[in-house]
């Protein structure tokens, strides 16, 4: 051995000591502020791994975007420069197929539905499928419904559509959603939907409640119509690189305070929905509440022609379609 191959094998020894003998701070990131809740979830997750390694772990959660944008810190995640990312599944549709099934518009026909079967095999099937491609699924959490907002005029059925620049998260899915519902889909990172907003590269976007408020997007975008087009949830991932470095016990505390994050989120999440719609309310948004939605469901039909059609993707709709 050369003096430098032993430096470097010592440093990629203490490396690997490091996720699994001394106490790691592990990383994660959010484009959210802090108060929100998938940051609070993770927060309540360190907790409960602090607890549970006698304070060998923790998570340090970023949020923001200071780490980059979804994109981006998926894609740190997958080297191990990063060691958690929560992001929409959005951000994982063109990486891992199956999670293209819970963004699909007009799947879910309730929370309790999308609760149902998340919590269940199906949800369980689609965070395994995370693992080919270098990611650990730890769990889904919340995102309740997204619905379109504008800065000119209110959307009320399909035909509104046509012709608009609209904000899609960078997905294929969600480009060709956008397109079959007849308007232009931008695909750009949630950091820049502010400015892209304001000074009308976009004519509006789409997003739950909590995100329309805490982003102040209804501050430039006052036109929310309850069109509730997707109920694309939540993910919380772990990278491969890193798991792989640690003991089997430590990767059991870590899945099991995920899982138990999850009832704590959605406590959280449901009281924020309603805090956030009554504050946009209160800061001049107006909500148009009658929507032909048939015209949007009659539209949306390609997108299943085009991203479900394989039959591993299709027998999970049906697991979906026939939970009660
Ligand atoms: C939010 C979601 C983010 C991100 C954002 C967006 O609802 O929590 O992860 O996907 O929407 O539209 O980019």
């Amino acid at each position: 051995m050369t003096k430098l191959t032993r430096i470097i094998a010592g440093l990629a020894l203490s490396m690997t000591l490091a996720g699994t003998a001394f106490a790691t701070e592990f990383r994660s990131s959010d484009v959210h502020p802090d108060d929100y809740p998938t940051v609070m979830a993770v927060k309540k997750m360190s907790e409960l791994i602090a607890e549970r390694t006698g304070g060998k772990h923790t998570i340090k959660v970023f949020g923001q975007s200071a780490l980059g944008s979804e994109k981006d810190t998926v894609e740190q995640v997958k080297i191990g420069a990063l060691d958690l990312v929560r992001v929409n599944v959005a951000a994982f549709n063109n990486i891992v197929p199956e999670t293209i099934v819970p963004a699909l518009p007009f799947l879910f026909n309730s929370k309790e539905h999308m609760r149902k079967a998340l919590d269940g095999e199906v949800g369980e099937k689609i965070l395994a499928a995370l693992e080919s491609q270098g990611f650990i699924g730890l769990a889904f959490y919340d995102s309740g419904s997204r619905s379109f907002y504008t800065t000119e005029k209110p959307i009320k059925s399909v035909a509104d559509m046509k012709g608009l620049k609209l904000r899609v998260q960078q997905s294929d899915l969600w480009v060709t959603l956008i397109e079959s519902l007849g308007a232009n889909p931008t695909p750009l990172p949630y950091a820049e939907v502010y400015t892209a907003l304001k000074t009308g590269i976009v004519d509006g976007a789409e997003n739950n409640w909590p995100s329309y408020e805490s982003s102040k997007h209804f501050e430039v975008a006052k036109n929310y119509s309850l069109t509730e087009h997707s109920m694309s949830p939540e993910l919380l991932v772990f990278s491969k690189v890193v798991w792989d470095t640690l003991s089997p016990e430590d990767q059991a505390v870590i899945r099991q305070a995920a899982k138990d994050s999850v009832p704590y989120m959605r406590e959280l999440w449901d009281a924020r929905e309603a805090k956030s719609r009554a504050a946009v309310e209160a800061g001049g948004a107006t909500i148009t509440s009658e929507i032909d939605r048939q015209s949007f469901i009659d539209a949306a039909q390609p997108v299943y022609d085009k991203f479900a059609a394989d039959p591993a993707l299709q027998a999970l709709i049906e697991q979906i379609r026939a939970i009660q």
